[in-house]
């Protein structure tokens, strides 16, 4: 396993619409394997592989909590070609975060549950249905794979803001 470098704004390729995956290779494992090491190791409860600069539709996440007894119950999913087949019209709002645009945060609004349909990499197919920050996350990343970032559903204002943060900090570590 290898960590990969996570691409942030104002990169372009996280703009790319992200290729389906046709089969399951073992380069595609490979890179299952180093999106978790990359993404435990940020850390993050999701990830994107155009996030590692990969345009393929492909997410890890790990929604681990830690329970009752303190220990962290753990769960890492892979989501290949992931579609959202039906959405609530019930919303609900989270303050989220990504790691392609660090140490910010706002609240997104978007539907409370999702039905979603994927397959794993073993090929094989899933429905699911979403609730609660699962729905939230995989909203999150089924978006990145379409080139949208949580920053394009805020006002013109803040999102302008943010962009010219990162674009500026971008500029001075070429200098
Ligand atoms: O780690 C992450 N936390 C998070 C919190 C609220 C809503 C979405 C997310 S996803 C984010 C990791 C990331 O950038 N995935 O693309
Ligand atoms: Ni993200």
């Amino acid at each position: 396993m290898a960590i990969r470098e996570i691409i942030i704004l104002p990169d372009k390729q996280l703009r790319l619409v992200s290729k389906p995956i046709e089969k399951v290779t073992p380069e595609i494992r490979k890179l299952a394997d180093d999106m978790f090491e990359t993404m435990y190791d940020a850390p993050g409860i999701g990830l994107a592989a155009i996030q590692v600069a990969q345009p393929l539709r492909l997410i890890t996440m790990d929604l681990a909590k830690k329970n009752d007894e303190g220990e962290v119950d753990s769960k890492p999913r892979v989501f290949i070609n992931p579609e959202i087949i039906s959405s609530s019209e019930e919303t609900s709002v989270y303050e989220e975060g990504c790691l392609s645009i660090p140490e910010y945060y706002e609240e997104v609004e978007r539907p409370a549950k999702v039905r979603i349909r994927f397959i794993d990499l073993d090929g094989k197919l899933h429905e699911e249905n979403a609730e609660g920050i699962y729905a939230t996350c995989i909203q999150h990343e089924i978006d990145h794979l379409n080139g949208v970032l949580f920053v394009d559903y805020l006002s013109k204002l803040k999102r302008d803001r943010v962009l010219k943060k990162f674009t500026k900090a971008a500029k001075r570590t070429e200098e």
